[in-house]
């Protein structure tokens, strides 16, 4: 039964077409509606545009000071939720920064707090001599001038560098108003600026990676053995000035389109460095992808030498898993991209069934990958509120979903194991290794018993009450 015709008394009717259920023949009913600005008062469970851009794309850059000009919340509420690492001790994760904005600021302006702020800031780390600064709502709205205090600064201080991202909450219907933001700003203030040593004759920016966990790292080690140098990584364990020096690339290799497609194609445009869309999630998408980037550079036989041996090493345990997870179901809940690169391979290599797909706040063209990769019948939903979600669970009875961190609380509640899409569990998930270690992630969690404890269980055909364990009391 298509999901909108579920018996739901709450339904908010302009919900009705962001979500649809594979099966529709109608090609115009076959999609749910996708990216627009959210309905007040679904709850949605999207981010902000600040948070798009400061969060997920500028702050994983590893020797930067990252500080919000705002309130404190906004940068204490984006502060160490996602776990992209670097290979720097970790400076980015271990410190947030902010002005601090109080209500006095607001009347009076903020732009005395800020330059103090920034100088503090530098005193305090005197070692790194980058910064990011990132307005919020607050800030925007008062119309303080970021980018003049930055160029006072970096005229008094001559060695220190400062970018200036202007992308407030309220810059678009999601996050994603935020990367688009961010890509734009860097290619528009920074790119040029550094003339990088180039060691190698096939020289890549790795775009739209951020080393969730070790993601990067993982990939930057087989792009190493097939003797390429990675100039930048955009932006996970990334360095500020490697990323001044983009323009120098021979092929920009992307990886989340959805985050950062914006910026390939400029580069493209304003350098011509083509642009290649790789995957590294799953043996067959990572294989050919490595094969992919072989081919461009003439070294595709460096490229089948890894795929060989680390197929060789991984697959067997790869294999162990998916005989154990065949037929399982599993709701893909992710944010964006994830959906797409995730739901055919899930299910080719790991056995597992995909019954439903969602986006935060992909565009329709997630969606639109995303169906089309799974399973006849499977539920796409867009933007969906925790009503959504529960209503959901309890009628697809999953055995896993993957998801963050607010859904996946709520589905432990009823049973329902969930793992962490965006910080994912014990990562990283890329390589070969990381699918394998993704693959038991999966195991663990469908088959760990803990979920029993939970009060509810969904897999009974009507919702029970299961008390026997609380006989404690
Ligand atoms: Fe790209 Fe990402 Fe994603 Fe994304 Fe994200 Fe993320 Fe995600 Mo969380 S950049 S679109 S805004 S792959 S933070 S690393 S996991 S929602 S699916």
């Amino acid at each position: 039964m298509p999901y909108h015709e579920f018996e739901c008394s709450q339904c908010i009717p302009e919900r009705i077409k962001h979500a649809v259920d594979k099966t529709k023949n109608d090609l115009t009913e076959a999609l749910p509606l996708g990216y627009l600005n959210t309905i007040p008062g679904t709850l949605s469970e999207r981010g902000c545009a600040y948070c798009g851009a400061k969060h997920v794309i500028g702050t994983p850059m590893k020797d930067v000071i990252h500080l919000s000009h705002g309130p404190i919340g906004c940068t204490y509420d984006t502060w160490q939720t996602k776990r992209y690492i670097s290979d720097n001790d970790n400076f980015q994760i271990k410190y947030t920064f902010a002005s601090d904005m109080k209500e006095k600021n607001i009347v009076f302006g903020a732009e005395k707090v800020l330059k103090n702020n920034i100088l503090e800031a530098f005193k305090a780390f005197p070692k790194i001599k980058r910064m990011t600064i990132y307005q919020t709502c607050a800030s925007a709205l008062i119309g303080d001038d970021i980018g003049a205090i930055a160029n006072e600064i970096m005229e008094e201080m001559p060695d220190v560098d400062i970018f200036v991202c202007n992308s407030p909450g309220f810059a678009g219907p999601s996050q994603s108003g935020g990367h688009h933001k961010i890509n734009l700003a860097w290619v528009n203030d920074k790119v040029g600026q550094v003339e990088p040593k180039i060691t190698s004759d096939y020289v890549i920016n790795y775009v739209g990676e951020y080393n969730i966990q070790g993601d990067q790292q993982v990939m930057q080690d087989y792009f190493k053995r097939m003797g390429i140098q990675i100039l930048s990584t955009f932006t996970g364990n990334g360095s500020y000035d490697d990323l001044r020096a983009m323009h120098r690339a021979h092929l920009n290799v992307l990886e989340c389109a959805r985050s950062a497609e914006y910026i390939c194609d400029e580069l493209r445009k304003r350098y011509g460095i083509p642009r290649m869309d790789i995957d590294g999630f799953g043996f067959k998408p990572l294989s050919s992808s490595l094969r992919k980037i072989g081919l461009f550079f003439g070294i595709e036989d460096r490229a089948n030498a890894i795929i060989e041996e680390e197929t060789k090493r991984w697959k067997p345990e790869l294999d162990w898993y998916a005989a154990r997870l065949k037929g399982k179901k599993i709701c893909l809940w992710p944010g964006g991209s994830k959906l797409w690169h995730w739901a055919h391979v899930i299910h080719e290599e790991m056995g597992l069934e995909v019954v439903s797909v969602y986006t935060k706040f992909g565009h329709q063209g997630d969606m639109e990958k995303g169906i089309s990769r799974c399973e006849a019948g499977a539920l796409a939903i867009d933007d969906p509120n925790e009503l959504e979600s529960l209503e959901a669970m309890y009628k697809l009875k999953p055995d896993l979903i993957v998801t963050g961190k607010r859904p996946g609380e709520v589905a432990k509640k009823i049973r329902v194991p969930y793992i962490n899409a965006h910080a994912y569990h014990n990562g990283p998930y890329k390589g070969f290794e990381g699918w394998v270690r993704f693959a038991r992630d999966i195991y663990n969690a469908v088959y760990s018993p803990i979920h029993k404890l939970s009060l509810v269980d969904i897999s009974k055909d009507k919702i029970v009450t299961d008390k026997s364990f609380v006989t404690r009391q």
